[in-house]
């Protein structure tokens, strides 16, 4: 098994002199792996300090970077991987590596809420539990997850849903697929992995994609900004089921000719209408007018799979298609009415 430290709060202490200045990222994988010894008789692993940042700061061509060395891994053979890395961006970082990870073998992401100076930090906790899941026969075929506090989460639906608690991680559409107990990983349900998605992206070469929020009376005026402020695509976390003021129908109408417009849910849970209301603004208005649907993505995991098609070259149809095919990875079951 292999674990990867990107730095984050699970890697970070201060620097010993003063206790004025806060803590910063300073320990690399091995030191982390060393200061839980039960983690050796769980797998050998080999160490990578991979890089050394708060979240924030990392990139798409970092996790471009990242899932090249998951990927020879495991062509190498190894069986697992752990990434641990800030909290902040875990929701992004994972899906990412779900996305450009095309292999059944385990990806765990983990961090910590509590830094190690803090009383009770629950990184040393998160990562035994990471490379328990991590070395699991049965977290084979389920994509990248993300295992924090005793839960495991499927990539493609975790959200970060609170600034300091260690319960931070929640899946509020499906729920976590599993969780540990007394070490053992249970897996109470299976997502397919996205794996069978191929995407080609080059290190570096990623095209910007904007994200807007609509709110209660902007008038959004930012949507006419997007294609000048050269954006190549926008995902719009428009209220409830996928809507808009009305008056902002014409603006996305006209960027939605010219770039791929995906249309997301601000809620943070369940998915985008596609035939409910039929009011201006409504999803059934905007989907007409040429928007993708986001489906049970949310806003920031839709803007991950954006810019990744759109670093692989895909046009139009191939968004459409490429988030159909990840919403098509949960089967919905049959209910629809018969065509009359
Ligand atoms: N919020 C910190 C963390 O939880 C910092 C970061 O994301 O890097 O790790």
């Amino acid at each position: 098994m292999t674990v990867f430290s990107l730095g984050g709060t699970i890697a970070s202490t201060s620097d010993g002199r003063s206790a004025a200045g806060g803590v910063t990222p300073r320990l690399g994988a091995r030191e982390l792996v060393e200061a839980v010894p039960q983690i050796q008789e769980v797998a050998e692993l080999e160490a990578v300090a991979f890089r050394q940042t708060a979240s924030g700061d990392l990139t798409l061509p970092d996790l471009v970077a990242l899932a090249a060395e998951i990927t020879r891994r495991f062509e190498q053979g190894v069986h697992g991987v752990v990434v641990t890395q800030g909290t902040d961006t875990i929701e992004e970082t994972s899906f990412a590596l779900d996305l450009l990870v095309a292999s059944d073998r385990p990806v765990v992401v983990t961090g910590a809420m509590r830094n190690p100076t803090l009383a009770g930090p629950d990184g040393p906790a998160n990562l035994l539990a990471a490379v328990q899941v991590a070395a699991a026969p049965s977290a084979v075929g389920l994509g990248t997850l993300v295992v924090f506090n005793d839960e495991v989460h499927a990539a493609r639906f975790v959200r970060k849903t609170h600034t300091s608690s260690p319960a931070t991680f929640r899946s509020v559409t499906v729920g976590p697929v599993g969780w540990i107990v007394e070490g053992r990983p249970r897996i109470a349900f299976r997502l397919p992995a996205l794996a069978g998605v191929p995407y080609r992206v080059a290190e570096g070469a990623v095209p910007p994609v904007a994200l807007l929020t609509s709110a209660l009376g902007d008038d959004s005026r930012l949507v006419g900004h997007v294609a000048a402020s050269g954006y190549s695509g926008l995902v719009l976390e428009a209220f409830g089921g996928g809507h808009v003021p009305a008056h902002v129908v014409p603006a996305l109408e006209e960027l939605a000719a010219r770039l791929p417009v995906v249309l997301a849910s601000r809620t943070g849970g369940g998915e985008v209408l596609r035939q409910t209301y039929g009011f201006p603004g409504s999803e059934r208005d905007l989907l007409s007018r040429g928007l993708v649907p986001a489906g049970f993505l949310d806003g920031r995991k839709a803007r991950i799979l954006l810019s990744i098609l759109l670093a692989s070259g895909r046009d139009l149809d191939g968004v459409r298609t490429a988030f159909d095919e990840v919403n098509d990875s949960v089967s919905l079951p049959d209910t629809a009415p018969a065509a009359r």
